[in-house]
């Protein structure tokens, strides 16, 4: 009993100091991150990080140079990050329950809130780094699980921030999302590995798109970071090899600024490039769709990127008389067996996220009593503030709320592509991990033939076996990484028709596979594409 109160009084020291000391030297704590609401399992022996986007900002915070800085909270719930995020965690416990990779290891997940910000994930990449709250630069303190290697952080601002941080240590990061071209470079980012392909081939494939309907005059419009940027680069210097010339070249401006998206429409309006090409996440294009719809601009065909093709914020019908007819490309869908089931297995009062309580309260426009949700938001749920606004008292949540009769972007299980590559992330892991802990003793491959240790390993070890991983995944595809860290890219080219009068559907009207070196595989039904020109007949470029 007295050695138990020892030890509590222990850790309550530990928690409360501020000070700490390192090799002889004293060190004080410069600040506190501000992590709530992440999802984290209990009793597992090996830990993946996970980072993912589940609110789309961060509130700016009254700056007083007096006081002492604090990290800002976030806003604005992401249903569809909250289904990528539950993906890894059916995929971890799918593997949990395998017996042929990791038997009798349990994994388990530890999992930061990006909010769309580089420096939140970058808040969240030193706190994977030390294991804690706080961080102590080239220490890594397990408080249980060693952490084994991380998955994200989403798009790629965030993974070139991270990966940068990560690379120090060849920490491994695993991205889902990420696909600027940029971080095929190994000498910036060498413990980065992705399961998406790099943007090399979609721009590749777009400007094959373009050239082979003999569009020849088409304008561009980039978000303002590293995938737009690059994306319409990569695009502009291959279609220029086609004798392509571009009317315009706009960039998204990154927080929302009236003039800057004037600008743009009015660009579009007076151009007579009636193909537009958008490199750009759907937050970042969601104003410019909004100052679109307000005016009469038709008649033109938008290209997508991969970001927007299937997003539910941008199909929207309400945008539909300009942006049907859209072509875009996807990276490829699949059916994840359970997976449904799994997404709807979810409720506040099972587990005890603020996170899930959030979600509730935003899915069913309701509130909890116990403010749980407003842990992370400080202005508590959108469906709170809205009902404040107008002045109406929120709706109390019962917990009987049921999600089987909400169709909501969470459980839309249709459309499951960058969710399926968050799955084949967590496989390469524990496919690595695997051949980790199989090494036979005596014919390893570090020095003196040596093998690491599956509890017990240097990261750079896993690293080793990541970049080695060779696997297929149930739908018989296969996976393995090239010298970059990066898959062979492989898409869908998908057209906006409107269904049934009420929704957009994504029809599948061709693809375009990375053959290796410059060869590539380009197949599309001209019959089955919807244009949205008067005559129904594909737009001509000037
Ligand atoms: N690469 C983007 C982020 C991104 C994304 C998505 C975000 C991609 N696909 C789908 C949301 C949904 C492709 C990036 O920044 O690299």
């Amino acid at each position: 009993m007295a050695s138990k109160i020892f030890y509590l009084f222990c850790i309550i020291y530990i928690c409360l100091q501020d000070k700490i000391h390192v090799r002889g030297q004293e060190c004080r704590l410069i600040g506190k991150f501000d992590l709530h609401g992440f999802l984290e399992s209990k009793d597992h022996e090996l830990i993946i990080g996970g980072m993912f986007p589940f609110h789309f900002r961060t509130i700016l915070q009254n700056d007083s140079a007096m006081e002492e800085p604090k990290s800002p909270k976030c806003e604005g719930f992401n249903f569809r990050s909250l289904r990528w995020a539950r993906a890894m965690i059916f995929a971890i416990n799918e593997i949990n329950e395998r017996i042929d990779i990791l038997p009798n290891i349990t994994l388990g997940y530890q999992i930061f809130d990006t909010c769309f910000t580089i420096s939140k994930a970058v808040e969240g990449t030193l706190s994977f780094l030390t294991g804690q709250n706080e961080t102590h630069p080239n220490f890594r303190c397990s408080a249980g699980a060693p952490l084994a290697a991380v998955i994200g952080a989403g798009g790629s601002a965030l993974s070139i921030a991270t990966a940068r941080i990560l690379g120090l240590y060849y920490f491994p990061q695993v991205g889902y999302a990420s696909s600027c071209s940029v971080l095929s470079d190994k000498f910036q980012f060498p413990s980065f590995l992705r399961t998406i392909a790099s943007d090399t081939v979609q721009s590749r494939g777009i400007a094959e798109l373009v050239t082979y309907f003999g569009w020849t005059w088409v304008g561009t419009i980039a978000a303002d970071d590293d995938y737009g940027k690059y994306g319409i680069k990569l695009f502009k210097e291959e279609v220029e090899k086609h004798g392509v010339c571009i009317s315009f070249s706009e960039t998204l401006p990154r927080i929302y600024n009236k003039d800057s998206i004037e600008k743009i429409v009015d660009t579009i309006r007076k151009s007579t490039a009636n193909i537009i090409v958008i490199f750009s996440s759907d937050i970042d294009l969601s104003s410019l769709m909004e100052a679109l719809a307000e005016t009469n601009i038709t008649g033109k065909t938008y290209i997508s990127s991969e970001a927007w093709t299937t997003s539910a914020l941008i199909a929207n019908p309400k945008y539909f008389h300009f942006l049907g007819g859209t072509i875009g490309f996807a990276v490829r869908k699949a059916h994840i067996p359970g997976f449904e089931e799994f997404l709807h297995d979810i409720h506040p009062e099972h587990g005890n996220d603020d996170l899930v309580y959030e979600f509730w309260e935003e899915a069913f426009n309701c509130t909890w009593s116990t403010n749980r949700a407003s842990f992370y938001t400080n202005i508590s749920s959108e469906a709170a503030l809205a009902g404040r606004k107008r002045n109406v008292s929120p709706t109390p949540c019962t917990g009987r709320e049921n999600l089987n009769a909400s169709h909501n972007t969470y459980t839309d299980v249709s459309e499951l592509r960058i969710t399926y590559n968050v799955y084949k992330a967590v496989y390469t892991i524990a496919h690595a991990l695997h051949d980790l802990h199989i090494c036979v003793k005596g014919s390893g491959p570090f020095p003196s033939k040596a093998c690491a240790g599956v509890l017990d390993f240097e990261p750079w070890q896993l690293m080793y076996y990541l970049k080695m991983a060779k696997f297929t995944m149930f739908t018989n595809e296969s996976m393995s990484f090239d010298d970059s860290g990066d898959i062979k890219g492989h898409y869908d080219i998908l057209n906006w028709q409107w269904k049934d009068n009420q929704t957009m559907s994504f029809v599948k009207t061709g693809h375009y596979k990375d053959m290796g070196g410059t060869g590539f595989e380009f197949k599309i039904a001209n019959s089955s594409i919807f244009w949205n020109t008067p005559t129904s007949m594909p737009p001509r470029s000037v």
